[in-house]
Protein backbone atom coordinates (compact mmCIF):
# COMPACT_ATOMS: atom_id res chain seq x y z
CA UNK A 1 0.00 0.00 0.00
CA UNK A 2 1.68 3.40 -0.82
CA UNK A 3 1.97 5.96 1.72
CA UNK A 4 -1.47 8.25 0.80
CA UNK A 5 -3.50 5.59 0.44
CA UNK A 6 -2.69 4.23 4.02
CA UNK A 7 -3.35 7.85 5.18
CA UNK A 8 -6.75 8.10 3.31
CA UNK A 9 -7.31 4.39 4.71
CA UNK A 10 -6.59 5.41 8.57
CA UNK A 11 -8.30 8.88 8.16
CA UNK A 12 -11.43 6.91 7.16
CA UNK A 13 -11.67 4.33 10.15
CA UNK A 14 -10.62 7.09 12.45
CA UNK A 15 -13.72 9.30 11.04
CA UNK A 16 -15.74 6.27 11.45
CA UNK A 17 -15.04 5.68 14.92
CA UNK A 18 -15.55 9.38 15.97
CA UNK A 19 -19.17 9.34 13.70
CA UNK A 20 -19.95 6.23 15.83
CA UNK A 21 -18.32 8.12 18.94
CA UNK A 22 -20.52 11.60 18.07
CA UNK A 23 -23.50 9.28 17.09
CA UNK A 24 -23.50 7.44 20.78
CA UNK A 25 -23.29 10.92 22.80
CA UNK A 26 -26.12 12.45 20.73
CA UNK A 27 -28.38 9.24 20.93
CA UNK A 28 -27.92 7.86 24.27
CA UNK A 29 -26.59 10.96 26.09
CA UNK A 30 -28.58 14.01 24.99
CA UNK A 31 -31.52 12.38 23.19
CA UNK A 32 -33.09 11.06 26.58
CA UNK A 33 -36.95 11.85 27.46
CA UNK A 34 -38.45 14.89 28.10
CA UNK A 35 -38.10 16.81 31.13
CA UNK A 36 -41.51 17.55 32.50
CA UNK A 37 -41.53 20.98 34.76
CA UNK A 38 -44.16 21.33 37.86
CA UNK A 39 -41.80 24.47 38.98
CA UNK A 40 -43.70 26.77 36.92
CA UNK A 41 -44.80 29.63 38.95
CA UNK A 42 -43.93 28.21 41.99
CA UNK A 43 -42.32 30.13 44.91
CA UNK A 44 -39.91 26.95 46.64
CA UNK A 45 -40.18 26.60 50.46
CA UNK A 46 -43.80 27.80 50.64
CA UNK A 47 -45.36 24.54 51.45
CA UNK A 48 -46.96 25.75 48.27
CA UNK A 49 -48.96 22.08 46.35
CA UNK A 50 -48.08 20.81 43.07
CA UNK A 51 -50.27 18.02 41.49
CA UNK A 52 -48.29 15.22 39.28
CA UNK A 53 -50.35 12.74 37.20
CA UNK A 54 -48.99 9.53 35.72
CA UNK A 55 -49.96 6.23 34.41
CA UNK A 56 -48.14 2.94 33.80
CA UNK A 57 -49.04 0.73 31.01
CA UNK A 58 -48.54 -3.19 29.94
CA UNK A 59 -46.89 -1.38 26.76
CA UNK A 60 -45.39 1.92 25.31
CA UNK A 61 -44.81 4.32 22.73
CA UNK A 62 -41.34 3.17 21.32
CA UNK A 63 -41.74 1.21 17.98
CA UNK A 64 -38.47 -0.18 19.04
CA UNK A 65 -39.27 -1.56 22.50
CA UNK A 66 -43.25 -2.06 21.98
CA UNK A 67 -43.39 -4.63 24.68
CA UNK A 68 -41.38 -2.74 27.50
CA UNK A 69 -43.92 -1.73 30.70
CA UNK A 70 -43.95 2.27 31.50
CA UNK A 71 -44.59 5.19 32.93
CA UNK A 72 -46.04 7.95 31.42
CA UNK A 73 -46.28 11.67 32.86
CA UNK A 74 -48.92 14.09 31.67
CA UNK A 75 -47.36 17.20 30.99
CA UNK A 76 -48.65 19.99 32.76
CA UNK A 77 -48.53 22.58 30.22
CA UNK A 78 -50.08 20.96 26.96
CA UNK A 79 -51.92 17.55 29.27
CA UNK A 80 -51.09 15.71 26.75
CA UNK A 81 -49.58 12.10 28.02
CA UNK A 82 -45.61 11.96 27.70
CA UNK A 83 -43.40 9.18 27.93
CA UNK A 84 -40.94 9.91 30.52
CA UNK A 85 -39.98 9.37 33.67
CA UNK A 86 -37.86 12.68 34.14
CA UNK A 87 -39.62 15.96 36.31
CA UNK A 88 -38.93 18.75 38.17
CA UNK A 89 -40.80 19.96 41.05
CA UNK A 90 -40.08 22.78 44.03
CA UNK A 91 -38.31 22.15 47.12
CA UNK A 92 -40.02 22.44 50.06
CA UNK A 93 -43.43 21.77 48.57
CA UNK A 94 -46.49 19.60 48.63
CA UNK A 95 -46.11 17.05 45.91
CA UNK A 96 -49.86 15.52 45.40
CA UNK A 97 -49.49 12.56 42.61
CA UNK A 98 -52.16 10.58 41.28
CA UNK A 99 -50.99 7.89 39.36
CA UNK A 100 -53.58 5.76 36.74
CA UNK A 101 -52.41 2.11 37.14
CA UNK A 102 -53.60 0.49 33.68
CA UNK A 103 -50.92 -2.63 33.73
CA UNK A 104 -51.59 -6.10 35.17
CA UNK A 105 -50.33 -7.56 38.03
CA UNK A 106 -47.04 -8.88 39.52
CA UNK A 107 -46.29 -10.45 42.69
CA UNK A 108 -43.54 -7.97 44.17
CA UNK A 109 -40.40 -10.32 45.26
CA UNK A 110 -40.52 -9.08 48.68
CA UNK A 111 -43.78 -8.44 50.12
CA UNK A 112 -41.99 -5.53 52.29
CA UNK A 113 -42.30 -3.35 49.06
CA UNK A 114 -46.85 -3.80 49.39
CA UNK A 115 -45.83 -1.19 52.51
CA UNK A 116 -46.82 2.65 51.59
CA UNK A 117 -44.25 4.51 53.79
CA UNK A 118 -43.00 8.31 52.91
CA UNK A 119 -46.40 9.73 52.23
CA UNK A 120 -47.88 12.03 54.17
CA UNK A 121 -49.87 9.88 56.83
CA UNK A 122 -47.90 6.87 55.77
CA UNK A 123 -51.03 6.15 53.76
CA UNK A 124 -52.10 6.26 49.91
CA UNK A 125 -55.85 5.92 48.22
CA UNK A 126 -57.23 3.15 45.93
CA UNK A 127 -60.12 4.87 44.01
CA UNK A 128 -60.55 6.90 46.86
CA UNK A 129 -60.47 4.30 49.42
CA UNK A 130 -57.29 4.71 52.11
CA UNK A 131 -54.83 1.90 52.62
CA UNK A 132 -51.43 1.41 53.82
CA UNK A 133 -50.63 -1.96 52.61
CA UNK A 134 -51.65 -4.01 49.29
CA UNK A 135 -50.67 -7.46 49.69
CA UNK A 136 -49.26 -8.73 46.73
CA UNK A 137 -48.88 -12.30 48.39
CA UNK A 138 -52.59 -12.46 49.10
CA UNK A 139 -53.79 -11.82 45.53
CA UNK A 140 -52.01 -10.76 42.59
CA UNK A 141 -52.61 -6.84 42.68
CA UNK A 142 -50.13 -4.93 42.12
CA UNK A 143 -48.54 -3.36 38.86
CA UNK A 144 -45.50 -1.76 39.79
CA UNK A 145 -44.38 0.71 42.53
CA UNK A 146 -43.15 4.07 42.17
CA UNK A 147 -40.75 4.50 45.09
CA UNK A 148 -38.26 7.47 45.82
CA UNK A 149 -35.70 5.52 47.87
CA UNK A 150 -33.80 8.30 49.15
CA UNK A 151 -37.20 9.49 50.53
CA UNK A 152 -38.27 6.61 51.88
CA UNK A 153 -41.46 7.33 49.19
CA UNK A 154 -42.75 3.86 48.89
CA UNK A 155 -46.16 3.40 47.33
CA UNK A 156 -47.66 -0.22 45.41
CA UNK A 157 -49.90 0.55 42.37
CA UNK A 158 -52.83 -1.06 42.36
CA UNK A 159 -53.89 -3.21 39.43
CA UNK A 160 -57.13 -4.06 37.79
CA UNK A 161 -58.45 -7.50 38.53
CA UNK A 162 -56.97 -10.67 37.17
CA UNK A 163 -59.27 -11.51 34.43
CA UNK A 164 -59.42 -7.94 33.17
CA UNK A 165 -59.05 -6.78 29.54
CA UNK A 166 -56.06 -4.47 29.89
CA UNK A 167 -55.57 -1.43 27.89
CA UNK A 168 -53.55 -2.41 24.71
CA UNK A 169 -52.78 1.18 23.11
CA UNK A 170 -50.43 3.65 24.97
CA UNK A 171 -51.04 6.12 25.97
CA UNK A 172 -53.99 4.39 28.00
CA UNK A 173 -57.27 6.63 27.78
CA UNK A 174 -59.58 4.23 28.73
CA UNK A 175 -59.98 0.44 29.89
CA UNK A 176 -59.89 -0.92 33.53
CA UNK A 177 -57.81 0.96 35.84
CA UNK A 178 -56.79 2.19 39.10
CA UNK A 179 -56.73 5.51 40.72
CA UNK A 180 -54.11 5.82 43.17
CA UNK A 181 -53.32 9.03 44.94
CA UNK A 182 -50.94 10.15 47.95
CA UNK A 183 -48.93 13.43 48.72
CA UNK A 184 -45.64 13.52 49.60
CA UNK A 185 -43.00 16.84 50.52
CA UNK A 186 -40.15 17.90 48.67
CA UNK A 187 -37.09 18.25 50.95
CA UNK A 188 -35.83 21.88 51.35
CA UNK A 189 -32.70 21.77 49.29
CA UNK A 190 -31.63 21.26 45.48
CA UNK A 191 -31.44 17.25 44.78
CA UNK A 192 -31.61 14.78 42.09
CA UNK A 193 -33.98 11.85 43.22
CA UNK A 194 -34.27 8.66 41.60
CA UNK A 195 -37.12 6.75 41.29
CA UNK A 196 -37.62 3.16 40.65
CA UNK A 197 -40.36 0.78 40.38
CA UNK A 198 -39.52 -2.46 42.74
CA UNK A 199 -42.05 -5.58 41.20
CA UNK A 200 -39.49 -6.77 38.58
CA UNK A 201 -41.87 -6.11 35.89
CA UNK A 202 -38.83 -6.86 32.67
CA UNK A 203 -40.47 -9.32 31.01
CA UNK A 204 -38.13 -11.70 29.07
CA UNK A 205 -34.99 -10.13 31.33
CA UNK A 206 -33.00 -12.46 34.06
CA UNK A 207 -35.17 -12.12 37.17
CA UNK A 208 -37.18 -9.39 35.56
CA UNK A 209 -34.83 -6.87 36.35
CA UNK A 210 -33.27 -5.84 32.98
CA UNK A 211 -34.71 -3.91 30.28
CA UNK A 212 -37.84 -1.52 31.31
CA UNK A 213 -36.63 -1.83 35.28
CA UNK A 214 -33.31 -0.04 34.47
CA UNK A 215 -33.69 2.41 31.26
CA UNK A 216 -34.91 5.75 32.10
CA UNK A 217 -38.29 7.09 30.35
CA UNK A 218 -39.94 3.40 31.49
CA UNK A 219 -39.49 2.14 34.89
CA UNK A 220 -36.87 4.15 36.67
CA UNK A 221 -36.08 8.09 36.46
CA UNK A 222 -35.47 11.18 38.29
CA UNK A 223 -37.11 13.70 40.37
CA UNK A 224 -35.69 17.06 40.55
CA UNK A 225 -35.81 19.40 43.32
CA UNK A 226 -35.44 22.95 42.39
CA UNK A 227 -34.56 25.13 45.58
CU1 LIG B 1 -42.68 -1.90 37.16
Amino acid sequence: MSLPVRIATLLVAFLAVVGGAVFILIHYLLGGPPVENFTAGVRPDTGAQVSVVMQEDPQNTVSTRPDWVSYFIKSPTTGAWVHTTLFTVPAGSRVNMTILGYDGCTPLRNPYWGRVTGTIGNVIRVNGKPTSLINSWSGCNVGHTFSIPALNVNVPMASPGLTATLCGTSPCTSGPHKVVTFSFMTPRHSGDYIWQCRVPCGGGFLDGFGGPMQTIGFMTGSMQVVA
